[in-house]
C-alpha cells in the first residue's frame, strides 16, 4: 500500500476496513517514512481498543467476519442479510464472510462465532 499525503516525522494510526469485517485501527501511532510497517496479525493487542481482533488457531491476529451491513457491529441485522442470500456460488458477495468465493453455510458460522460485538468508534469512518 502507498501513502501520498503523509509528512515525515509526524505519526498516524493506520485503519483498515473490509467490506464485511469490523475495522481495525492501530493501537498505537506510528512514524511517517519511506517504509513504514504495521502488522495487525501479530498480536490481538495490535487493534485500538478491547478485543477488537480475533485469535486465530495458527496464532495470527484478524479483523472479525460478520459485519455484512456495515455498521460496525456484528449483530441480528447482519444474519438477517445472509439469510436474504445464504448460497451462492463464484460471486464477490458481502455474505462470504470467508472469503472463498462462496456464499454458504460456513460463511453463517463465522457471523456466529462473533456475534454480539462492537467494533470500537475510534475505527469507524
Ligand atoms: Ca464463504
Amino acid at each position: 500500500m502507498k501513502w501520498n499525503n503523509l509528512q515525515a516525522g509526524l505519526n498516524y494510526y493506520v485503519v483498515v476496513r473490509h467490506r464485511n469485517h469490523v475495522a481495525v485501527l492501530s493501537s498505537a501511532p506510528i512514524a511517517a517514512s519511506s517504509a513504514m510497517v504495521y502488522d495487525f496479525s501479530s498480536n490481538v493487542n495490535q487493534a485500538y481498543g478491547v478485543s477488537q481482533q480475533k485469535l486465530l488457531s495458527n496464532g495470527n491476529a484478524a479483523m472479525k467476519a460478520g459485519d455484512i451491513t456495515k455498521d460496525h457491529i456484528i449483530q441480528n441485522t447482519d444474519n438477517d442479510a445472509w439469510k436474504l442470500a445464504p448460497a451462492i456460488l463464484n460471486q464477490y458477495h458481502p455474505n462470504d464472510l470467508n472469503l472463498d468465493g462462496v456464499v454458504q453455510a460456513t460463511d453463517y458460522d463465522l457471523w456466529f462465532l462473533n456475534k454480539a460485538f462492537n467494533g470500537h468508534p475510534a475505527s469507524q469512518p
